[in-house]
């Protein structure tokens, strides 16, 4: 037993002793690269908050209610009023009970000649049931989704606002994608649950492009980008099939200060809109979404698909973290 000392020492040094890191969560090896920033112009926390704002207002937005059909007319009209030409694509989902859903998935261009393009997009339905507190799903309730579905496309309205008042412009085209339809999974209690029931409209749209022929140049997808204190870390899926812009992104977060928020760490793979992105329309995309390092189990925090996923639990300061990272991205490409 005369090494044990000295072993476990070495191993408490390997380790980072006293962490709670889980496998998946290594520390990225490369610091940030220094990146040059180029001219661009200030992304509004405030504004974007209130465009979050805006939707919960409405009521949450699940698939076949009134606030949804609603809710989809504001974006059509918010898009046009900021010179994104915008197009609907109407589509019946099957959900995994059978039922089907009224759907859309809300596009808006900007720049359409160009061709070097890139796709910005978030959910934007809500998740019909509090599933992740509620046991009895005879008491299951909408939930709000601030963050969950609503400061994904709050930043996307933000960033169109301000392109539209922009001096400067961006050179590249831009399209944003309004995912319909995310968030109609299988409850966490149903006993055959599977991946394909998620994402609905993005695996329309992947397989049923708004242009034959479109193609962009890279993709960033927003899920959860509002909530106090939120972390991102580089999630599996984005390193598996984006992997460049990826680290392109988080170097740019870092640049602007962004550390805080943007960790140089990595977390694990999951099935979001980016994934069929990926998988059936060959665009490499990313996905900037909240993780919790200390969520055990659980990828997610704890308001995930509970009735505290509302406005409270919102910051105009993680809102700009990302809304500013994402412009400078769109800026930084020519
Ligand atoms: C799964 O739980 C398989 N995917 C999570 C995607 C998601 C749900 N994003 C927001 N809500
Ligand atoms: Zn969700």
């Amino acid at each position: 037993m005369k090494l044990a000392y000295p072993a476990l020492l070495l191993a408490c040094l390997l380790t980072a002793c006293g962490g709670t890191k889980k496998p998946d969560e290594k520390i990225t090896e490369e610091p940030a690269k220094k990146m040059v920033l180029k001219p661009c112009p200030t992304f509004d926390g405030d504004s974007a908050y209130h465009f979050v704002e805006a939707q919960v207002k409405f009521g949450p937005r699940v698939p076949n209610s009134e606030p949804h059909k609603r809710c989809k007319d504001y974006f059509y009209d918010q898009f046009k009023q900021f010179g994104f030409s915008p197009i609907i694509q109407n589509f019946e989902a099957t959900a995994y009970n059978g039922k089907k859903l009224t759907s859309y998935n809300v596009i808006g261009t900007y720049n359409p000649q160009a061709s070097k393009r890139i796709l910005l997009a978030a959910h934007w339905d809500t998740r019909p049931y509090n599933d992740k507190e509620a046991q009895d799903s005879t008491k299951f309730t909408p939930i709000d989704g601030a963050n969950d579905g609503a400061s994904g496309v709050g930043i996307l309205l933000e960033i169109a606002r301000t392109i539209a008042k922009a001096e400067k412009k961006p050179t590249v085209g831009i399209d944003i994608i309004l995912f319909d339809s995310e968030d109609y999974g299988h409850p966490e209690n149903h006993k055959h649950g599977s991946a394909e029931y998620w994402c609905l409209g993005s695996q329309y749209w992947a397989k049923n492009k708004h242009l034959p022929n479109y193609n962009a140049y890279f993709g960033i997808l927003l899920d959860m980008v509002g909530a106090k204190g939120a972390q991102f870390h580089k999630e599996g899926t984005s390193r598996q099939y984006a992997n460049e812009v990826t680290n392109k992104v988080w170097d740019i977060a870092h640049a602007l200060n962004y550390s805080n928020y943007f960790k140089m760490a990595d977390s694990p793979a999951i099935t979001d809109d980016h994934y069929f992105v990926n998988k059936l329309a060959g665009i490499p995309m990313l996905d900037i979404i909240e993780y919790d390092p200390a969520g055990g189990d659980s990828y997610f925090a704890k308001y995930h698909h509970t009735m505290n996923d509302n406005m409270q639990i919102i910051d105009r300061a993680t809102l700009k973290a990302v809304g500013q990272t994402v412009l400078q991205v769109l800026y930084n490409e020519e």
